[in-house]
């Protein structure tokens, strides 16, 4: 049984000011025919379906036409959507009475109250009525929702109380599938931080999600052993989390330039229904780039030079980020840059999206075009407190001001 697992689409969400609104439409379409081509029996979201709690009505067209196309035009037995931080959750379930007669099962919200748990366990059925699969849709749940109290609670006890809420959360969850349906696989969701206890599983750069990781994230053990799969959202980045075979596909459409920078995914994942002892297989799929996005820096000419000479295959015009190293400031500087652009026809114009001009005379305390190169992720606490202290004084700190700021971060002082 095919389950394609998507998540953080973030209709309506804008680049810059720079809509995405074309691309989601292109990667809408896509996800239509690769369910047909491979046959997908189920389509699992792990939240963020928008980017605004009050999506706009072209994001609300993008919504239900995909919906109605799948009914349409694919196989899919079941499309699961569960709520994310950035969604409405009422808006989400309001119109789940009709949603349901397409076969989408919507979870905008969930609470702690038990009993109205069974809402989040949605069997997977064959045309003949046999349940083959189980999905356990839980959306995003704030930790108050189950209980945790923080007022006068330290933060190791709050993270404590955390982790042992959403463990049981998922642990009953499984449970109560088991006992309804037993004997067959089950998938689950969350939208949720969470990261693997090691790095060796992980593919590429993981530098943001370690220092995330003290943070508040949840370990992986908060997943009861007994799903097949657990499908993610809420990190951008694709990843997975061995042990409970957990993953995050990221979000097919880049929301900003560091989501630019990387491949996108979907993930294929494939349980066996008369094996539920069975991990699921998953697949990597690769969304296409429908936008390309360039980040150009140097000095005046080399830029003209730079934007002149763009070439890209895919479909929509570039976006285009600009860092231009100058003496002193340049108020001229995008009309150059906009002249540079008229060699393109009008519909294959890249737009420039981000322009900021960097200082490359002054400020000796501090090399500007370094900073500007070095990636936020890619830096300590201490390292940022030693940057802006030269910025702000034109001096290193001192022994003792780095000692005291290291004592600062050394106390146990962030909330999960
Ligand atoms: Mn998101």
């Amino acid at each position: 049984m095919k389950i394609l697992h998507t998540s953080d689409w973030h209709l309506g969400v804008s680049a810059d000011q720079s809509p995405r609104h074309d691309e989601h439409d292109r990667f809408l379409d896509w996800l239509i025919e690769l369910i047909i081509e491979r046959d997908v029996d189920v389509l699992l979201h792990g939240g963020d379906t928008f980017h605004y709690v009050q999506p706009s009505a072209r994001c609300l067209s993008q919504y239900y036409n995909f919906l109605s196309r799948c009914a349409r035009e694919t196989k899919l037995r079941k499309i699961v959507v569960t709520g994310g931080n950035h969604d409405s959750a009422s808006r989400l379930d309001a119109p789940s009475p009709i949603l349901d007669s397409l076969g989408v099962h919507v979870v905008g919200t969930m609470s702690g109250n038990k009993d109205t748990w069974h809402r989040t366990i949605c069997p997977i059925t064959t045309p003949d009525g046999h349940v083959e699969c189980v999905a356990v849709a839980v959306p995003y749940i704030h930790e108050s929702k189950l209980g945790v109290i923080s007022t006068g609670r330290t933060p190791r006890q709050i993270r404590d109380a955390v982790v042992e809420k959403f463990s049981e959360l998922y642990l009953e969850l499984a449970e109560m599938a088991r006992k309804l349906y037993p004997g067959v696989p089950i998938v689950a969701t969350g939208h949720l931080t969470c990261y693997p206890s090691g790095v060796g599983h992980v593919e590429g750069d993981f530098a943001t999600p370690l220092h995330m990781y003290n943070l508040g994230s949840l370990p992986p053990e908060v997943f009861s052993l007994g799903y097949n799969y657990v499908g993610l959202g809420h990190i951008h980045r694709m990843f997975d989390i061995p042990g409970p075979n957990a993953w995050y596909p990221g979000s097919p459409v880049p929301t900003d330039i560091i989501e630019a920078r990387t491949q996108r995914y979907v993930l294929m994942v494939d349980v066996d229904p008369e094996r539920p002892e069975l991990q699921a297989a998953v697949e990597k799929v690769e969304v296409p780039e429908w936008r390309s996005v360039f980040e150009l820096e140097g000095g005046l000419d080399e830029i003209v030079t730079g934007l002149g000479a763009l070439e890209w295959n895919a479909e929509l015009p570039a976006y285009v980020y600009v860092d231009l190293q100058v003496d002193q400031p340049l108020h001229a500087g995008m009309d150059a840059l906009n002249e540079a652009l008229d060699t393109f026809s009008a519909i294959q114009r890249p737009r420039i999206i981000g322009y900021k001009e960097t200082l490359t005379s002054h400020h000796d305390a501090i090399n500007q075009s370094d900073l500007a190169r070095v990636r936020l992720a890619e830096l300590t606490p201490s390292q940022v407190f030693e940057r802006l202290y030269k910025v702000r004084h034109e001096a290193d700190p001192t022994p003792d001001i780095m000692a005291a700021f290291e004592s600062l971060l050394s106390h146990d002082n962030v909330t999960p």
